[in-house]
């Protein structure tokens, strides 16, 4: 297995490695490169749907989305398809994976399927940067704050899915105990984030604008240019991403199967 790290903070290609051969010696070699790297992407990979959820299973548990419909012939793969007549594309706000949720995934693995001619890359910002970034004014504010995360600007605007869907709330620390590395991060998601415990909506804007912008600021970003076959790993709990939409009038398929995570935990326990 060769691992060359990406020349930013986070990001690593993983090269010699047949996916669905993989044995525990590999997996463990995998759990701890992304532990370093946070984001693992690997050429060239051939797999089926079930191939694709037999590999996420070897990182944890893997469920459907639970409010998107997953494949007919295997739900726990959500296809990720954006059509030439489509205008928005899915996931293309900067965000973390299901943070509206009680215990958002551990991480997901997306497999190029279709890649435009040009455009459609992914972006991932590093989270522990991120919290180093913060100028120290915010940093005191924030060590014991709570989020609230929902699930409104995700499913707000799509007619097709169940109520409950965009009813989801789950409040999460802001600086959370990364459960395996055991170092600080943020979580923040983006538009998901709505506000902050015990601040007013003026402050907790003002707050969530600048958290933003210091968590996706160009150096402490990766950012990955597909092509069919690729498979991205990447570890949730200290990453947010954003899928570009730059590419109207071509297809994009992606494959993608999340892992179960644990609830987010607070850096004082
Ligand atoms: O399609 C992509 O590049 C990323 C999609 C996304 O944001 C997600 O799977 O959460």
């Amino acid at each position: 297995m060769n691992i060359k790290p990406s020349e930013r903070s986070l990001g690593a290609t993983i090269e010699g490695v047949t996916l669905s051969e993989i044995d525990l010696d590999g997996v463990r070699l995998i759990r701890a490169a992304l532990m370093k790297h946070l984001v693992l992407v690997f050429p060239r990979q051939i797999l089926t749907s079930q191939q694709l959820v037999a590999v996420a299973r070897m990182f944890g548990a893997v469920k459907p989305h639970g409010f998107l419909a997953g494949m007919e012939n295997c739900p726990e793969v959500l296809a990720i398809n954006k059509r030439p007549g489509d205008a928005q594309n899915f996931g293309g706000a900067w965000h973390t994976d299901n943070s509206y949720l009680p215990a958002p995934p551990m991480g997901a693995l997306l497999h190029a399927q279709v890649v435009p001619s040009f455009g459609g890359d992914t972006e991932w910002s590093n989270q522990y940067e991120a919290l180093m970034a913060l100028p120290e004014s915010i940093r005191i504010r924030i060590d014991h704050l709570w989020a609230r995360h929902e699930s409104k600007s995700v499913f707000g605007a799509l007619p097709s899915v169940l109520p409950e869907a965009r009813q989801q709330v789950a409040i999460h620390p802001l600086v959370c105990l990364h459960p395996e590395t055991r170092r600080a991060t943020l979580f923040h998601s983006g538009a998901c984030t709505v506000g902050f415990e015990g601040m007013d909506d003026a402050e907790a804007t003002c707050l969530g604008n600048d958290l933003l912008a210091v968590a996706t600021h160009p150096d402490l970003t990766f950012r990955h240019s597909w092509r069919p076959g690729d498979l991205v790993f990447w570890d949730n709990r200290c990453t947010m991403h954003r899928a570009l939409n730059d590419y109207l009038g071509q297809t994009r398929l992606m494959h993608r199967v999340s892992i179960c995570g644990t609830p987010p935990l607070p850096i004082s326990l």
